[in-house]
């Protein structure tokens, strides 16, 4: 039997569930110092003085330091390794600013104290002067430049980035266009909100020169890189572990001042230090998700067959340039056109910055914000042609034996059916019946209005082919790296650089490995997280881990497979293409009692008493694998509503998913994946917003405000899916991790508006709370005349 494909349970379940998993928070390291960072309370404000001398007298306390303080401590700025134009603007960003404060919780000073409780107290005696400025909240004010950020850069646009393949033809299809449909949809802001907030611990020895860093990281080894540049510290004198994690969900995909100042900090002090992340320093200290405001247009011809797709997006970078920052519209940029064959595209970005916390990688990454565009606009278009919003995607998808699919964006999309996955779902919802009853209730003038909502999205994920990420200017490459082991007793050892902090890394891949040596996947170990252990890796984020890290994995055990048939070719003394291997066991084709175990071989390989000539001893192989392209999951997700007319409440009824991640290696993860995913992009559609006051103020900082949705809220998901292998890699596996995001939040719109559409509603700005779902209903009346 095999196990790839099969429910195996996830290994890594019973330390989360028996709280045996160790965070940040729970590594004892004796003679640690704690830090806490004093934070501006304003959103943009010159420092004037710092003092720390009241603070420093307080009992426990070690020592205040100021960004100027500090400033020899850094090689250069905090990085930024995605400026995607070479004209990109970007202020400099240090882990206590020097000069002015620009978001609320920009660090100002840092306290260093002997306990956590002392650090605390004593950061609220440090006394900061500040010289306020008006902060810039709204990002088409933030482009007016009526109040400028950084004088230095001149400006708060931070660049325009344009994909415009063939711009006559964009004009052309609009001119000549029988339908033209126009969204402006704002994506909010959004607070990632792991389970765990961020924490790092460096503990130095001082004769050595040598710091481990243990940080709740995504990307412990790109962010030894960053500290080895950011400190000049030799990269030998640094390693980096991200023990138990708590999740990420993007935003540990970074490089951040505390773990600059944990490092800076151990170096100076030559003892360990250590910082814990609050939540609600978390909301602010901590990148947030998503903030544009995005125009959409299409040009459909008569039968709303869509000819072009124009886009113009306004994005918010924020008070600063996080590591990927300037990067994540663009991940979206070549996605616009969606799962439809659209011949002509047009594609503009303007980033600018305001005086709120940075934004970065947050689930989805662009890509969420891309398919919210696009499939908003399918259904307006829909209506406005007079179709279903089922049929108005048929009549556009791109045909499943048109793969692969030349985009014109300019991207090779490598595999779809998109009708299959909507057929499976319009099926699995009961779409006609439940259009039926939607009539009914609409023709019996009822006030609870049923809605149904479709969303069939795609993604490009498995980030990526490193040349493909050279041409975006992009920092570094996208290839993963892995070794296997087979151990002298037969036991296999893996190791991983991609560093998992919630998706089943180590069941995933011991199902690979195992299945492939022919061995149980309980006799596979698999190593991560750790650079001292797995020191080759790009970590994981974009839904890479499986089609890129779990591939280099995959070719790395067939290096292994390949030594070993060479070993037991000559114990056998037969040739190498003589043998068969099934099961784990090498056996001479036509006389299958001459065998040798995989295990067996391990274990000769240890000996090395007996090997063909000039092999090396050990049965171990690695493997980097950068991958050909990107690979292209996707689906058809169905939300149904029922929308109350007269409180303006949406409650879920139904949520179908039908998602196709080509192979599957454990369909029960894939289901969590989906799950999870879900549950975030109906999050965004109807409860999370980073609300902030016209003073830069956030006015949801905890999580009383910040409505991160529980179980009581979401219904339980109807799941399937369909099956279309990638070519891209020998598993044939796409990525799944974000995929229930990507396609959750349009869903779950489409499905208000359409509730809503009889009574003129076209649209409702996220999160659809009930007052704002009331207040677009009044409004949508007395527009039309019915009052309200
Ligand atoms: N998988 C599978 N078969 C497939 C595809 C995936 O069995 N065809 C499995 C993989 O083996 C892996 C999991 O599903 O165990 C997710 O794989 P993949 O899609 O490759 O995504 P990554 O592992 O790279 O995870 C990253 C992705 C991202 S970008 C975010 S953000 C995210 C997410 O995954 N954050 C998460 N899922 C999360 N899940 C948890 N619990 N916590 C987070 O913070």
């Amino acid at each position: 039997m095999t196990a790839v494909g099969t429910r195996y349970a996830r290994r890594e379940d019973a330390p989360i569930l028996t709280g045996e998993s160790r965070y940040i928070d729970d590594l004892q390291v004796p003679g640690a110092l704690h830090i806490e960072v004093v934070r501006s309370p304003h959103a943009h404000a010159r420092v004037t003085s710092v003092d720390g001398s009241a603070a420093l007298a307080m009992p426990g306390v070690v020592a205040v330091f100021t960004g100027a303080d500090l400033a020899g401590e850094w090689a250069g700025p905090m990085p930024c390794a995605w400026p995607v134009v070479e004209d990109m603007k970007s202020p400099a960003h240090f882990p206590l600013t020097p000069d002015k404060a620009r978001y609320v919780g920009d660090g100002v000073a840092v306290v260093v104290a002997e306990t956590r409780v002392a650090a605390k107290d004593a950061a609220e005696a440090v006394v900061v002067d500040y010289e306020v400025l008006p902060a810039v909240v709204d990002l088409e004010d933030s482009l007016a430049d009526r109040v400028v950020i950084n004088e230095d850069l001149g400006t708060n646009l931070a660049y325009v980035w344009e994909l415009k393949p063939d711009e006559a033809k964009v004009e052309a299809a609009f001119a000549s266009a029988a339908h033209v449909v126009k969204g402006r949809y704002v994506q909010q802001r959004l607070i990632p909100s792991p389970m765990e907030p961020r924490g790092v611990l460096v503990v130095p020895q001082p004769f050595g020169g040598d710091f481990t860093v243990y940080s709740a990281t995504q990307i412990p080894h790109i962010l030894k890189v960053m500290l080895a540049l950011g400190l000049g510290i030799s990269e030998t004198n640094l390693r980096v572990v991200a023990p138990a994690v708590g999740g990420g969900f993007g935003c540990k995909l970074n490089v951040y001042a505390e773990e600059l100042l944990c490092v800076a900090l151990a170096r100076k002090m030559k003892r360990p230090v250590r910082w814990t992340e609050e939540r609600t320093e978390n909301t602010r200290a901590t990148i947030q998700g998503r903030g544009q405001i995005q125009e959409i247009e299409l040009a459909a011809d008569a039968n709303g067959k869509v000819t072009a797709v124009r886009v113009n997006l306004v994005a918010d970078m924020g008070a600063y340039m996080q590591l990927v920052t300037p990067g994540i519209p663009i991940l979206g940029a070549f996605l616009y056109s969606g799962v439809y064959d659209v011949p002509a595209y047009s594609f503009t970005c303007k980033s600018v910055f305001t005086t709120m916390t940075p934004t970065d990688a947050y689930r989805g990454a662009g890509r969420p914000e891309a398919t919210y565009a696009i499939e908003r606009a399918m259904d307006s278009l829909a209506r406005q042609v007079g179709v279903d919003p089922a049929e108005i995607r048929r009549r556009n998808y791109i045909p499943a034996e048109a793969f692969p699919y030349n985009s014109a964006p300019g991207l090779v999309f490598d595999s779809g059916n998109y009708d299959g996955a909507l057929d499976k779902a319009l099926a699995l919802v009961g779409y006609e019946q439940l259009r039926k009853e939607q009539e009914s209730r609409r023709d019996s003038g009822a006030t609870r209005h049923l809605g149904i909502g479709l969303s069939s999205y795609f993604e490009m994920c498995g980030l990526a082919p490193s040349r493909a990420l050279g041409a975006l200017k992009y920092g570094a490459g996208g290839w993963e790296a892995a070794s296997v082991q087979l151990l002298p007793t037969g036991k296999v050892q893996v190791t991983t650089g991609s560093s998992p902090h919630g998706q089943g890394h180590e069941t995933c891949w011991s199902q690979i490995v195992g299945d492939r040596l022919g061995v149980s996947p309980d006799d596979v170990d698999v190593l991560h997280s750790d650079t001292a252990i797995s020191p080759l890796g790009m970590d994981t984020y974009g839904s890479r881990s499986l089609a890129v890290g779990g591939t280099a994995v995959a070719l790395a055990t067939d290096k292994v497979i390949d030594k070993a048939r060479a070993i037991a070719a000559h114990q056998l003394e037969v040739a190498e293409d003589d043998l068969e291997f099934a099961d784990g066991v090498f056996s001479v084709k036509g006389t299958p009692e001459r065998a040798i175990p995989i295990q067996g071989i391990a274990f000769a390989a240890f000996q090395g008493h007996n090997l063909p000539d000039g092999l090396e001893p050990n049965l171990r192989a690695e493997a980097s694998y950068d991958p050909p392209n990107f690979v292209f999951p996707f689906g058809t997700h169905i939300c149904v509503v029922e929308v109350d007319e007269e409180t303006g409440r949406v409650d879920l009824l139904r949520y179908v998913a039908v998602d196709d991640c080509g192979n599957q290696i454990n369909p029960m993860i894939v289901e969590g994946q989906v799950h999870g995913g879900i549950v975030q992009g109906v999050a965004q559609a109807l409860f999370e917003e980073a609300a902030y006051d016209e003073d830069g103020n956030l006015l949801t900082s905890t999580l009383a405000d910040y409505l991160v949705p529980s179980a009581a809220e979401i219904p339980s998901f109807d799941l399937d899916h369909t099956v279309t292998p990638t070519p891209t890699n020998p598993l044939g596996a796409k990525g799944i991790g974000e995929a229930g995001t990507i396609a959750a939040t349009p869903a779950v719109i489409n499905a208000i508006v359409d509730a809503l559409a009889p009574l003129g509603v076209t649209d409702v700005r996220m999160p659809a709370s009930p007052l704002r779902v009331w207040a677009t209903i009044q409004e949508a009346k007395s527009a039309n005349g019915k009052g309200a």
